[in-house]
């Protein structure tokens, strides 16, 4: 069970307060299908996935991008039951999806260093510990039903 001081919950709100979930989640999703192209297998649905400009022009990465940070308020918003919430999505990666959840890893570091660029001197060294915190739990809940 992840103990979350009162700081800690007051610090996650008000990164996500400042995080668009459009632009935000267009990026991670870009960015991960950029530095790890081998996580484009799992979007071959998606067109055109052949270059950086491409990834980053392409609206189904960018709807898709939404999705994955709309889910990421649902943590936000329970934060004392990451596990539970993610229960069920977690299953669909595993058995439906088969998706290897070392890449849940890979998406929350692309994100991380999203909103560290968005935000510039505003994401300080003990902000970032603190969100890096809240995706590792957000990463072990979606990695839950695997085992
Ligand atoms: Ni993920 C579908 C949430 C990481 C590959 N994913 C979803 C959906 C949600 C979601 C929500 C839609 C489910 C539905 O249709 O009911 N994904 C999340 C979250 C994370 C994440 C919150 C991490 C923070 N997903 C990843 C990663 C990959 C991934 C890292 C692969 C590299 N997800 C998928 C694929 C689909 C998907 C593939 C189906 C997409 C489609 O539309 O066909």
């Amino acid at each position: 069970m992840v103990e979350w001081s009162d700081s800690e919950r007051n610090t996650i709100a008000s990164v996500w307060g400042k995080v668009n979930v459009d632009e935000i989640g267009a990026q991670a999703l870009g960015r991960v299908l950029i530095v790890y192209p081998w996580t484009q297998r799992y979007f071959g649905t998606f067109g055109d996935l052949s270059s950086a400009p491409a990834i980053l022009g392409n609206p189904k990465v960018a709807k898709h991008g939404k999705t994955v940070l709309s889910a990421l308020e649902k943590a936000v918003k329970n934060m004392d039951d990451i596990k539970g919430t993610y229960s069920q999505l977690s299953l669909l990666h595993c058995e439906k999806l088969n998706v290897d959840p070392d890449n849940f890893r890979l998406l929350a570091d692309c994100l991380t260093i999203v909103i560290a660029t968005a935000f510039g001197a505003g994401f300080s060294p003990a902000v970032q510990a603190t969100w890096q915190k809240f995706l590792s739990v957000v990463v072990a809940a979606l990695s839950s039903r695997y085992f």
